[in-house]
């Protein structure tokens, strides 16, 4: 008998909303909301975009990508992170030459730092282990950049990416 009685109530409520949804069709000329006729006017884009003064750093194996390559003059906050399973480090040049044609020196099998112009940067790669985040500022004036990974052998296998700071 309490199931029957739970039964006809749940038909009662099936019956109620229906009503429910049929009356609010009748009513839906009452109720219309605001349309609104215009849409959001974007504002201007952030001037970040052409010239970052914070850029992600991804660094694996092999490779470093950031999220800009362009920054502006002065401090920059380099927020590196390393999504590969071995140590890397990061390394700032102030270079004119190209990111990929830094004088290798075989001895060492890294790429030769004073060479290309000199580092002025670097989070060592005690501070970038597998997983690692660091981020860092460094101010930088106006110029061409090369940034590295320079444990032996990782400069060769395509750690290295230009920077620009204008
Ligand atoms: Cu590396």
């Amino acid at each position: 008998m309490k199931r029957l009685t739970a039964i006809l109530m749940f038909a009662m409520a099936l019956v109620f909303v229906a009503a429910a949804c049929g009356s609010s069709d009748d009513g839906a000329n009452s109720v219309s909301a605001p349309i609104p006729t215009t849409a959001p006017v974007p504002t201007a884009a952030p001037a970040a975009s052409a010239s970052a003064s914070t850029v992600n750093v991804e660094l694996s194996e092999f490779s470093i990508s950031l999220d800009a390559t362009v920054g502006g003059a002065g401090d920059i906050t380099f927020v590196t992170t390393n999504t590969g399973a071995l140590p890397h480090e990061f390394v700032i040049l102030q270079s004119d030459v190209a990111s990929d044609a830094l004088t290798v020196d075989t001895a060492t099998a890294k790429a030769d730092e004073t060479a290309a112009g000199g580092a002025i940067g670097r989070i060592p790669q005690a501070d970038l282990g597998a997983g690692a985040s660091t981020s860092v500022s460094f101010n930088l004036a106006p110029g061409n950049y090369v940034l590295i990974c320079n444990v032996a052998g990782h400069y060769q296998s395509g750690m290295t990416t230009a920077f620009t700071v204008q």
